[in-house]
C-alpha cells in the first residue's frame, strides 16, 4: 500500500504535468511547393478561410494559416533550398511535415519532455507564427512525427 512518502504518490509523471499544459492541436503543417497555389486549392476546394500569412526568415519559410474551427492548417513553402521545408520537399515531396501541439507554457512543456528523455531541437524557444513561441521534438523521439510545441502570443 502506498504511503504519503512513496514517490509513486508524490512525484507526478510527465503525463500528469503535461496533461493540462497541452490543450489542443494548434495546427498541422503541410510542406508545399507553391504557397499561393496551395492557398487557392484549400480555400476553393474545402471553403477554408485564410487567416494569416507571414515569412519567417530564421526558419526559411513562407507560411499561410487557414482556419478549421479552433485549429488550423499551416501551408509551408521554402524560402531557401537548405531550409527545413526545402530539404523536406527535396527528400520526401509535398505532404504533412509536422503536427503542432498548443501549450499553455512552453518552458514547462519543454523541460518536462527533456526530463522524460526526449530531444528538443532548441535550447530556448524561438519565434513562430504571429509572435508565438515554438520548439520541436525530434521526429526520431516521436515515432517519426515532427511534433511542434506552440505557446500562442498573448493578445
Ligand atoms: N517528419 C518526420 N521525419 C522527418 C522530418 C519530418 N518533418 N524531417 C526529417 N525527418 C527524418 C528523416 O526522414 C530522416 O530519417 C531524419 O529525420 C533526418 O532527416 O530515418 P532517417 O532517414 O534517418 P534529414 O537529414 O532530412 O533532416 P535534418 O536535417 O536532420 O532535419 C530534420 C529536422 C527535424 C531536425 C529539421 O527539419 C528541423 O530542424 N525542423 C524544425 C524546424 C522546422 O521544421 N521549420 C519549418 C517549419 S517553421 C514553423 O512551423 C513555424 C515558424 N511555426 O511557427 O509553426
Amino acid at each position: 500500500m502506498y504511503t504519503r512518502h512513496d514517490t509513486a504518490v508524490t512525484t507526478p509523471t510527465p503525463a500528469q504535468v503535461l496533461g493540462p499544459v497541452v490543450t489542443a492541436i494548434d495546427h498541422v503543417g503541410f510542406a508545399v511547393p507553391d504557397v499561393d497555389e496551395a492557398i487557392a486549392f484549400y480555400t476553393r476546394t474545402f471553403g477554408l478561410t485564410l487567416v494569416h500569412e507571414e515569412s519567417n526568415e530564421e526558419q526559411g519559410v513562407r507560411e499561410a494559416m487557414l482556419a478549421i474551427g479552433d485549429s488550423q492548417i499551416q501551408l509551408l513553402g521554402a524560402l531557401r533550398p537548405d531550409s527545413a521545408i526545402g530539404k523536406f520537399l527535396d527528400k520526401r515531396g509535398p505532404g504533412i511535415q509536422q503536427v503542432a501541439f498548443r501549450v499553455t507554457d512552453i518552458t514547462v512543456a519543454s523541460q518536462r519532455l527533456r526530463d522524460a528523455g526526449l530531444h528538443l531541437l532548441y535550447e530556448e524557444p524561438r519565434i513562430g507564427t504571429a509572435g508565438s513561441l515554438i520548439n520541436f521534438v525530434h521526429p526520431k523521439d516521436c515515432g517519426g512525427v515532427l511534433v511542434e510545441l506552440v505557446e500562442p502570443a498573448a493578445h
